[in-house]
């Protein structure tokens, strides 16, 4: 697998070398929205240490970013009058990855309202 780019967009983010727009932040994640939401708020989870996909994740950066998943899916859940919450999460290119910084996507989900492609 090819190593941590430490120049990639989220990790830009990270170190406030780019904008986003953050919802959420704890010692070990940040949250922030998704710059192409397929719904309404469709936002971002990663960790805060460099990591490249689940295939490289330590089980304390999943533990971590899947508490974060959950405490949010949760608050969405809650502030979109959601139906439902689609969790999704994209591993090397072939597998849909594009941005090469560990994350989950967390969108909130209303009855008979498909995501945007
Ligand atoms: O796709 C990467 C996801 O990251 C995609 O939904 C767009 C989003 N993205 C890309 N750049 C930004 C910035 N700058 N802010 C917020 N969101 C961003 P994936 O296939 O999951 O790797």
């Amino acid at each position: 697998m090819t190593a941590y780019d430490p120049e990639n967009i989220f990790a830009k983010i990270l170190r406030g070398e780019i904008p986003s727009t953050r919802v959420y932040e704890d010692d070990e994640t940040l949250a922030f929205m998704d710059i192409m939401p397929r719904g309404d708020g469709h936002l971002l989870v990663i960790p805060k240490t460099p990591c490249r996909n689940i295939l490289d994740a330590t089980p304390e950066q999943l533990a971590a970013v899947m508490a974060t998943v959950q405490k949010l899916a949760r608050a969405v859940m809650k502030a979109f009058d959601a139906d439902g919450v689609t969790v999704q999460q994209f591993n090397e290119a072939a597998g849909g990855q594009e941005v090469f910084h560990l994350h989950f996507h967390v969108l909130p989900r209303r009855e008979g309202l498909p995501l945007r492609p």
